[in-house]
């Protein structure tokens, strides 16, 4: 894509999905279309959470000593914290921090909730509005200062090894909304010096945008027991001991909806996976003078059928040229188009055109159209996620030189490299190229393209957002 940058604030407006001329920088107006392709990745990532999380709802304001018991953490977003100074005219005795996230929140909370073991494990998750004045340019639904859909969730266990567990249903829960989106990922143990502020260890989802830049997407942190102490969160066991729980967080925010738009979408608009398009198959009756009343009859005796098996279907029946109505459908991303006029009807039939591929097919009226039109649906869901997947594979590639990194990496890949895992060594790499180092990907046998000491580990490299 030429100018992805471009192409992608175009296709935000033309679609209609925000409005980025709000007057504040970083944040932005959900218009009825963004919203609805909202609403529906939101239900899927809710029908998931809901299996084995709780959904609670914090306030949005921290007490300053709150945010800053916990060292590491503070330090973290001490340059991306809002505060609220003043109540009216007065100033308050105490500063209160718009959450940039919500351990600080919920974490006195769970101090007065957990007395036993019977207590635990609690597994909460709320989807809320976070700020932080990120200082790197920013960018609609990508880098944000008013994240408007951070889905947060906060889990707290017995043992360690149940938190470890706990990370990996994160990362599992979220690999099936990525599927369902056919949004492709590669998961990332991040380096020491990029994980969540107080965090053991982080896990990203990190995606590859057309402009072959990584987006991270999504993060699994295990906390360890490092909040719990801070915190004072104590269980008293079977046996009467007094312990420190394990704690994990992990969360997601616009950026899944920035990317399952920018990576399936194409020159003409929008491409929308059928799980979350607001609309998923238009009917557009071509009417001639006298035929109308039947072909509308007919049109609508379609669309009620499959509305009752649970689609979301429209007829566009505007008295507009049909070329126009084929343009808005092409930008709408509406992932099926059934083209009806009064000739189909005589030869009982109708014509499909995928959004995605550009094809049309012939479909008898005899048909069960339900079932015909959810397998076309379920083809393009297919198709959408392999096409995307191929796209990401085809620019991962293994580089053993560390002067041929910068220009590889540079032209558009992710690098896939050998390094020692030392921190020093790690961000010398970093420097050197002015890329960043995902995490480890796998394990083999070599030496270390920067130092080149004994190593077993292969990392991504890659131009970040
Ligand atoms: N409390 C933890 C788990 S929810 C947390 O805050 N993790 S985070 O800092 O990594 O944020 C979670 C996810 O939010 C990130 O992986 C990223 O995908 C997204 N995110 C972070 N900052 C922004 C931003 N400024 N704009 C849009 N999305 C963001
Ligand atoms: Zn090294």
């Amino acid at each position: 894509m030429e100018d992805f940058s471009q192409w992608f604030h175009n296709i935000l407006e033309e679609a209609e999905i925000i409005d980025s001329r709000y007057p504040i920088k970083g944040m932005s107006v959900w218009l009825p279309k963004g919203f609805k392709i909202r609403k529906y990745v939101l239900r899927e990532l809710e029908r998931l959470m809901d299996e084995d999380h709780d959904e609670v709802l914090f306030p949005l304001l921290i007490p300053e000593a709150e945010l800053a018991k916990e060292g590491i953490h503070v330090k973290g977003f001490e340059e991306e914290v809002y505060w609220v100074t003043h109540g009216g005219m007065k100033e308050l005795n105490e500063k209160l921090a718009i959450r940039p996230t919500s351990e600080t929140a919920i974490y006195p909370m769970f101090a007065l909730w957990i007395r036993s073991h019977i207590d635990l494990p609690i597994k909460i998750y709320q989807t809320v509005n976070t700020m932080r004045y990120e200082t790197k340019h920013t960018r609609p639904l990508i880098r944000v200062r008013e994240i408007t859909t951070f889905t947060e969730s906060h889990t707290i266990h017995e043992r360690y090894d149940e938190a470890k567990g706990q990370v990996n249903e994160g990362i599992a829960i979220y690999k099936q909304l990525f599927d369902s989106l056919a949004i492709p990922y590669l998961i990332h143990d991040r380096p020491s010096w990029d994980k969540f502020p107080g965090a053991d260890y982080t896990f990203a989802f990190d995606t590859l945008m057309k402009d072959c830049k990584t987006l991270q997407v999504a993060t699994v942190h295990n906390l360890g027991d490092t909040f719990a102490k801070t915190f004072d969160i104590k269980y008293e066991t079977a046996d009467g001991d007094h312990k420190y729980p394990y704690q994990t967080c992990y969360g997601l925010s616009d950026r899944v909806i920035a990317s399952l738009i920018a990576i399936h979408g194409d020159e003409k608009g929008l491409v929308l996976p059928p799980l979350v398009a607001p609309t998923q198959i238009t009917i557009i009756p071509i009417i001639f003078k006298d035929k109308g009343d039947e072909v509308l009859t007919k049109a609508n005796e379609i669309k009620n059928s499959l509305e009752e098996a649970g689609l979301r279907v429209n007829i566009d029946d505007r008295n507009i040229r049909p070329g126009k109505k084929y343009y808005d459908w092409e930008l709408n991303g509406i992932p099926l188009r059934i083209d009806l006029g009064p000739r189909d009807l005589e030869n009982n039939r109708m014509i499909i055109t995928r959004r995605d591929t550009l094809t049309k097919e012939e479909c008898s009226l005899n048909e069960d159209l339900v079932s015909t039109l959810n397998s076309y649906l379920s083809k393009i869901n297919d198709d959408l996620k392999e096409k995307a997947w191929n796209f990401m594979n085809e620019h991962i590639l293994e580089i053993n030189d560390l002067d041929k990194i910068k220009d590889t990496v540079s032209s558009g890949n992710i690098g896939l490299i050998k390094w020692c895992g030392d921190d020093d060594c790690g961000k010398e790499i970093e420097e050197k190229t002015n890329l960043d180092i995902l995490g480890v990907q796998s394990q083999t046998n070599g030496t270390c393209i920067n130092c080149g000491k004994e190593t077993k580990y292969i990392v991504s490299i890659a131009k970040t957002y």
